[in-house]
């Protein structure tokens, strides 16, 4: 996520580590610079400007201060504006107090509203909700059929009445879900061309008829500043309630991310990380921020193994990375967790300190997963758990045996031992409140 910015803002905060004062010179180098940063990652012209200006009254306030770091203290600066343009709390999403909550997805063509709305039933499944997707975009050909396919996967109940008025399909659903008494009922409405129109029309009166609970905009976050001009013509229609960012793991440059908060003045409440039904994340501006500095992303880190790794299990691997037992039997469990939690380089990237060039270089395929198992499974126990003993001539044998290179054999032989070292780092984190500070 946001490669290019986290790359561009990595050689900034390793300049102004290194900095024993903070003068004049270096706060205006450093805005000079990170204004670059901002505009070429498409974040809106205002906000790049406020945003710098800030960073550089902040700072210029730093300078009389006789702190110990005084870079770590700029970093802190930027750290904090930044989380502050993101909204800089997490807002959650609102469920009604009595009744069924109601969610209204709106958004352009395309930006992912049935996606989301989907990712959305899941999560609420996860927590123990009912809900009801309804299907109102009566327009697309095969829309119907894209929701029902999608909810079939989660086994979410779909509520249609196929090309029927939406206003009425919405209204009718909310009943039904009143009557089968389910938590909660989300609505995907068609995708709109324009911000003006019969369409604009149409989503106003779903809105006016059916009073949701939230009315989220769903946005597409590759689309740069056009996502947050959308987003601000359809508050200004609507009364939106909160966004989305979708595809923001595609090559998303930052830029709607960084400025919709600010211009619509409505949190961002989720962000679409894969297109899986399970790829959506909540919006947190201080972990964001983490993200974007390339402070890495602990929390969430922690969280997604929580999902995946029983914690006995977790514990147990802890311990013997403390205690240096990590052998490659447990190498070959960790790839296959980790790999259950999701991309390895997206995750890599959530460890603060891990090097980005490195992440690069550990791009492990499903192929590889199991030619790395191959391998570990033509090693004996012994060697397994003593990898210093395979040598020149074990290291052909194993290779043999599982019909791999010996310089692949090498290659897996090395990344365990960086592995090794990342675990260690990993298992020594305490699972919550990791800030930005500790590792800068
Ligand atoms: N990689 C990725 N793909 C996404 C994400 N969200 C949606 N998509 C994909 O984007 C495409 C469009 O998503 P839809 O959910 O159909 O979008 P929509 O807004 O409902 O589109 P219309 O109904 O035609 O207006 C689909 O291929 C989705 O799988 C995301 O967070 N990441
Ligand atoms: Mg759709």
């Amino acid at each position: 996520m946001f490669d290019q910015i986290t790359e561009r803002f990595d050689t900034v905060l390793r300049n102004l580590r290194g900095l024993g004062k903070i003068t004049d010179k270096n706060i205006q180098e450093t805005a000079r610079e990170i204004r670059r940063i901002l505009l070429e990652a498409d974040v809106n012209f205002q906000v790049t400007r406020d945003f710098v200006k800030r960073v550089q009254e902040r700072s210029a306030g730093t300078k009389v201060l006789k702190s110990v770091k005084p870079g770590e203290q700029f970093i802190k600066i930027i750290h904090d504006e930044l989380a502050t343009l993101l909204g800089n709390e997490p807002v959650p999403l609102e469920f009604a107090k009595k009744g069924q909550t109601v969610i209204l997805m709106a958004g352009l063509q395309g930006s992912g509203k049935t996606a989301t709305c989907v990712k959305l039933a899941n999560r609420f499944k996860d927590q123990g909700k009912s809900a009801l997707l309804v299907a109102a975009d009566v327009y697309r050909p095969a829309a119907i059929k894209q929701l029902q396919v999608l909810a079939d996967e989660i086994a979410v109940p779909v509520f249609e009445m196929g090309q029927d008025d939406p206003v009425k399909i919405c209204s009718a659903a909310v009943e039904e879900a009143a009557l089968s008494k389910l938590d909660c009922v989300i609505l995907d409405t068609a995708g709109r061309l324009h911000v003006d129109g019969e369409m604009m029309v149409e989503i106003q009166q779903i809105a006016e008829a059916v009073k949701p609970t939230e009315t989220l905009f769903v946005a597409d976050g590759m689309t740069g500043q056009d996502a947050v001009h959308s987003a601000q013509a359809f508050n200004e229609a609507l009364e939106i309630t909160g966004t989305i960012l979708t595809k923001l793991d595609g090559d998303a440059r930052g830029g709607a991310a960084m400025s919709i908060t600010a211009v619509t003045k409505k949190p961002v409440k989720f962000i679409g990380i894969s297109e899986k039904t399970d790829g959506l994340e909540v919006f947190d501006p201080q972990r964001m921020a983490d993200r974007i500095l390339g402070l890495g992303d602990v929390v969430t880190l922690v969280e997604k193994a929580q999902k995946v790794v029983a914690e006995s299990e977790t514990a147990k691997i802890q311990e013997k990375l403390l205690e240096n037992r990590f052998t490659l039997e447990d190498f070959n469990t960790q790839i296959k967790q980790l790999h259950k939690m999701g991309n390895l380089n997206q995750i890599m990237g959530m460890i603060p300190g891990v090097p980005r060039k490195m992440l690069q270089g550990m791009d492990l395929d499903d192929r590889q997963l199991s030619w790395t198992e191959a391998m570990i499974n033509s090693m004996t126990l012994q060697e397994r758990n003593n990898p210093q003993l395979i040598n020149g001539r074990r290291r052909r044998r194993i290779a043999a045996g599982s019909g791999r290179s010996v310089q692949e054999v090498n290659q897996l032989l090395k990344q365990f031992t960086e592995m090794q070292k990342m675990m260690k780092k990993f298992g020594k984190m305490k699972s919550r409140g990791i800030r930005v500070g500790q590792f800068i």
